[in-house]
């Protein structure tokens, strides 16, 4: 892109993501503490340099006065943050009720209990309302920022409504929606009452991307059997306008893992958990709290492993890592308290008076620790039952350049398709293949685990998140210079 004055200037990114990588906290009228989270996302687009990106979304916290409003978007400003204003309201029915209770749960597979689910259907026109009327709001926040030239780049489940109140502001904005989350079964997808409408708003982007090729497949099917409208190779076409649909799969930043792993801190705390746990293997899992994570499987896996293997008993140790979130909600509240009892049975039934087989944290653990718990792990253990990618598996696999631990891994993880042949992959459901996969890993040859850590780790030092969004961009840039040839022909 060059200006007048001949210097280039790069192409300013609107990213709009429900949440934005800041969390504010009130100090005073007009005086804020900005703490800011490198999530996946984040850390995807601090890596890129070819853009300028900004930030557009909703900051956490419920600001109704205008003295608050004003002095926030002031300091989140300097982050190039700016921010979407919800009331309570509108979060409680758009984010808890339609995004979290409805979409999350669907797009996993996951079906809601049936009670639920009839409070839900009774909800359910209310919660759709405010969905569309909170993605109105991001909208009108992009509409009054977006300059000639911009590309927006819309994230997730949340802003499914957000490419169509772009489009209709301005049929030239360069619009791309991306799915974080795995796309259904066209079959599963069409239960869902607004199915329709929340495709075809969809569609209004030019580019629509997804993590795997099957979930870009889903998404065309759903469009072709429920809209009845043309699938292409390309994507979907509606009326000669076509909306381009294909596979970006996200990767990591792996350099600041493997540069984090020579620095004094994390090289303190390896040293500190390695005299902790000599002896024993260390297994290891790291997940939100969340019915998607297959964490009961996985430690209900480790207690038959421990069944049928007494000589591991006290050789071995699986630290369990889980980040409580969504605790409001009743059915999370429900798998924290299943997950407790499990573990306390497991540590109860096979635990001495100086060890226990499972160490069970319910938090976060910052960025050195993490990456110091990768890198002392023989075996990771990923049992997610759906999930759209996985960036746990590519953390692990960019923190063991010196000891090549194994990589157990959910077939139904996105990640399967990109770390498959590395990886012992498995079907979380079935507990008894699982505890016999821990079997095998734990035993593996150091040959082998060689030969799998090389080609997983080759892949998630290619294929890094800053690759990841300058091709989702690039593709979005190329796809609207196509659409105007086409237009022209
Ligand atoms: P998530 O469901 O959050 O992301 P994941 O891809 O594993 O799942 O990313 C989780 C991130 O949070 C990782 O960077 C991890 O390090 C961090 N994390 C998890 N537990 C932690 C803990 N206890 N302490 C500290 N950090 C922790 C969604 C989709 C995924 C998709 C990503 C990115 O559900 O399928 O891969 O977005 O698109």
């Amino acid at each position: 892109f060059e200006r007048q004055d001949g210097r280039s200037q790069k192409q300013r990114l609107l990213v709009v993501a429900n949440r934005l990588p800041v969390s504010a906290v009130r100090k005073g009228d007009d005086s804020w503490a900005l703490d800011v989270s490198v999530g996946g996302l984040v850390s995807a687009l601090l890596g890129v340099n070819e853009f300028e990106a900004n930030w557009i979304g909703w900051a956490g916290v419920n600001v109704t006065d205008e003295i608050g409003q004003r002095s926030l978007t002031e300091a989140l400003a300097e982050k190039r943050c700016i921010p979407v204003f919800l009331d309570q309201e509108i979060v409680h029915q758009y984010y808890n009720g339609y995004c979290n209770n409805i979409l999350w749960p669907l797009f996993h597979y996951l079906p809601l209990p049936q009670e639920d689910r009839l409070a839900t259907t009774r909800s359910f026109q209310s919660q759709f309302a405010a969905y569309k009327e909170a993605n109105q709001l991001f909208a009108d926040v992009v509409n009054e920022h977006y300059q000639e030239g911009d590309v927006v780049w819309c994230h997730d489940y949340h802003l499914m409504f957000l490419p169509k109140c772009l489009k209709d502001y301005n049929s030239k904005m360069k619009v791309g929606w991306f799915l974080h989350t795995p796309f259904p079964s066209s079959e599963i997808h069409r239960t869902l009452p607004s199915r329709s409408e929340l495709l075809r708003a969809v569609l209004a982007a030019d580019l629509v991307g997804f993590h795997t090729y099957d979930y870009a497949r889903h998404f065309v099917s759903a469009c072709t059997r429920i809209l009845g409208l043309e699938g292409t190779p390309e994507g979907v076409e509606d009326q000669g306008k076509l909306t381009r649909v294909a596979a970006f799969p996200i990767g990591i930043d792996s350099d600041r893992f493997i540069r984090a792993l020579e620095l004094p801190p994390v090289k303190c705390r390896i040293k500190e958990l390695q005299d902790r746990f000599a002896g024993r293997k260390v297994m290891l899992g790291v997940d939100r709290l969340d019915m998607i994570k297959g964490i009961p499987q996985k430690i209900l896996a480790f207690e038959k492993f421990l069944e049928e293997n007494p000589d591991w008993h006290d050789k071995v140790v699986l630290l369990q890592i889980a980040v409580p979130t969504r605790t409001d909600v009743p059915e999370y509240q429900k798998l924290t308290c299943q997950v407790h009892e499990i573990v306390g049975r497991i540590n109860g039934r096979f635990g001495t008076l100086t060890a226990v087989p499972i160490h069970h944290l319910d938090r976060s653990l910052d960025f050195y620790a993490l990456c110091a718990l990768y890198a002392v792990t023989d075996v990771a253990l990923v049992t997610s039952l759906r999930d759209g990618m996985n960036l746990v598996s590519y953390e692990f696999v960019a923190c063991q350049a010196s000891k090549k631990g194994v990589l157990i891994l959910s077939e139904f993880a996105g990640a399967a398709q990109s770390l498959g042949a590395g990886a012992i992959l498995v079907n979380p459901w079935n507990i008894t293949e699982l505890a016999s996969s821990i079997s095998y890993a734990l035993t593996m040859s150091a040959h082998e685990r060689e030969k799998r850590h090389h080609h997983n780790f080759l892949h998630v030092t290619t294929h890094t998140s800053q690759e990841w969004a300058e091709t989702f961009v690039s593709e979005l840039n190329d796809t609207i210079v196509e659409a105007q040839l086409r237009t022209r022909q």
